[in-house]
């Protein structure tokens, strides 16, 4: 650690107004932040009408909205074209027949037909659920499956991965690309929104009416349907306002697709609603384009993850030389650790504190954070926002006192709080189990100064590079390749991806150990669930260690690959 960066850090964060997250917390309250709208009186509203269409009947039409590019395509859409292209995306819908409450998905690569159906689902008060483009059959109809989705809006290239005969209640695919020839049950994206009209009667919403259904992982079972209300759009305004310090004249990039609550919370809700410009950079992470993308557009406030950020790191600071930066003013990370290091080399590098924040798919909008008046502790994932309390407590629901680790607990409510999880009330209550308190699943401990340290996971949730994967799923996956007769997975600490997938794998008799079965098992999983949940190593064992009702024990694997003792087996099979 080199004193005199640390000392960057500090003298930097002594010119911010300090104080005032102190004074925040303590003025602060959530009934106020929601007179920022005028539903607060009437009690309906809408999600997108407050995002785009209010800013755009309220002078900001001609405002750039969206500044979309990637390889092939570089785009503007104000906020009068993007209200009027999401109105005809509704009347498409509404065409259909999707009504309010049906699940509509959006399985496609970034482009700015993605946030028009987007936009367009949620005006007509359908619940939208995205899908990452790299999801491959099995994930796309777990997910599909579980909702009872209505309808797909997906492209010609990816329209192989929706098992369309064996989902039922899957009436519409929706496809978007050139020279379409629908056939049943298929609509031309381009064709029909050019009939339809750009008037549209939107859909008044309840606040706890049905928004957003993001599916993810835990460490049993298949991903979970995490349901969000149009009521979050509070927390997101004021997180964008507060955290992201969003001002009118913003140009703003969040780096994650909107198939991640990232790129949803904060890639299409917090901005928008915050009348801000948003930049969306298609296509794959490429150093030069993220640079690239940063000087064109002037981006003034950049929200990325841990694991770019050390891949910018290593791609070498000349590259840095080769562009200018200087319209950034204020930088951002969630999704895992921050390294110190990294934070250190933004100092150096882009001239910028990097503030780590910490929240959840489940959360919905942030809610730890490194506020921007705040003095940085490296490391740290910062302090509650104004309006939450967080707590460190023991299985019991005892808070602990500083420097002791335990489970990261969140004071309930806050706004973007998830509302259940589809079909499975059992798994929600679990979350809320502890009286008052919403336990995380992540351990940490909190400092003498109310900072809190990221420790690791409660369960053996696996976050690479800022995803979170199963290892049931992938187990699952696993078992189904013909040679493989069991399997287990585990997260092993890798220095770029924070973790990579490992899996142990027992053969079934009579086959045969070779580097090629273990190329052979690992597309077997990228080809069937997606890329970022194939094990990148994989270990053969003759027998793997189970507890006698037959769970594989994931955390001798995990102690075997550390080198560490392993603990109490008592209730190992043999
Ligand atoms: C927004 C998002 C949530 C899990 C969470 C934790 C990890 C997120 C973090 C962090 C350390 C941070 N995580 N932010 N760990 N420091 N600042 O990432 O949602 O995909 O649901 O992941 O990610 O383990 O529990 P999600």
């Amino acid at each position: 650690m080199s004193t005199e960066q640390d000392e960057i850090i500090r003298a930097v964060s002594q010119d911010a107004n300090l104080g005032s997250y102190e004074e925040a917390r303590r003025t602060f309250s959530w009934t106020d932040a929601e007179k920022h709208f005028t539903w607060h009186t009437t009690g309906k509203l809408n999600m997108a009408y407050e995002a785009i269409d209010r800013h755009a009947e309220a002078g900001l039409r001609h405002k750039a909205a969206l500044l979309y590019s990637d390889a092939t395509r570089s785009e503007t859409v104000t906020y009068g074209e993007m209200r009027d292209r999401s109105n005809r995306f509704g009347n498409v819908l509404r065409k259909l027949g999707v009504q309010k409450g049906d699940r509509v998905f959006i399985f496609m690569p970034r482009s700015p037909e993605l946030y028009y159906a987007l936009l367009g689902t949620i005006k007509i008060g359908a619940i939208v659920g995205p899908l990452f483009e790299a999801f491959m059959e099995q994930a796309v109809r777990d997910r599909l499956e579980d909702s009872e989705a209505v309808a797909i809006v997906t492209t010609p290239a990816l329209l192989p991965r929706v098992p369309v005969a064996d989902l039922p209640h899957l009436k519409h695919v929706i496809l978007v690309g050139d020279g379409i020839e629908a056939g049943p049950g298929q609509a031309d994206f381009h064709a029909e929104m050019g009939q339809a009209s750009d008037q549209l009667d939107i859909e008044w919403v309840d606040r706890e009416d049905g928004l957003i259904l993001h599916y993810t992982s835990g460490s049993t079972g298949k991903p979970k349907g995490v349901f969000h209300a149009h009521n979050a759009m509070i927390q997101h305004y004021y997180t964008g306002k507060i955290v992201l310090d969003l001002k009118a004249d913003d140009i703003y990039w969040c780096t994650a697709d909107p198939g991640w609550v990232t790129g949803t919370s904060y890639g299409v809700f917090a901005p928008w609603l915050n009348g801000a410009t948003n930049v969306i950079r298609g296509g794959r992470f490429k150093p030069q384009d993220w640079y690239a993308t940063l000087e064109s557009n002037k981006v003034t406030v950049w929200y990325s993850a841990p694991t770019s950020f050390r891949m910018l790191m290593s791609a070498g600071d000349d590259i840095v030389e080769q562009f200018d930066l200087s319209s950034l003013r204020h930088v951002l990370s969630v999704g895992e650790p921050l390294n110190p290091e990294v934070i250190r080399w933004g100092m150096h590098v882009y001239k910028q504190r990097i503030h780590d924040t910490w929240w959840m798919t489940e959360t919905g909008g942030q809610l730890i954070c490194n506020y921007p008046s705040m003095d940085i502790r490296p490391g740290s994932m910062g302090k509650p926002i104004p309006g939450t309390d967080a707590a460190i407590v023991d299985d019991e629901g005892n808070v602990l006192p500083p420097k002791r680790m335990g489970n990261l607990a969140i004071k309930t409510p806050w706004p973007s709080m998830m509302r259940k999880i589809w079909n499975n009330p059992s798994k929600y209550e679990e979350y809320f189990r502890l009286q008052g308190w919403y336990v995380s699943g992540d351990s940490a401990y909190m400092d003498e100064d109310g900072y809190f340290w990221f420790q690791g996971r409660v369960d053996d949730v696996i976050n690479t590079s800022g995803e979170r994967v199963g290892p049931f799923e992938v187990e699952s996956k696993l078992v189904e390749h013909p040679a493989v007769a069991e399997a287990g997975v585990i997260g092993k600490p890798d220095p770029l991806r924070g973790e990579i997938i490992k899996a142990f794998v027992s053969l079934r008799d009579g086959i045969e150990p070779s580097d090629e079965l273990k190329a052979d098992i690992a597309k077997f999983v990228k080809e069937g669930l997606a890329a970022h949940a194939a094990p990148r190593e994989i270990e053969f064992k003759d027998k793997l260690p189970k507890t006698r009702s037959g769970k594989i024990m994931r955390r001798v694997l995990k102690a075997w690959e550390l080198g560490l003792p392993t603990g109490d087996l008592s209730t190992i099979e043999d």
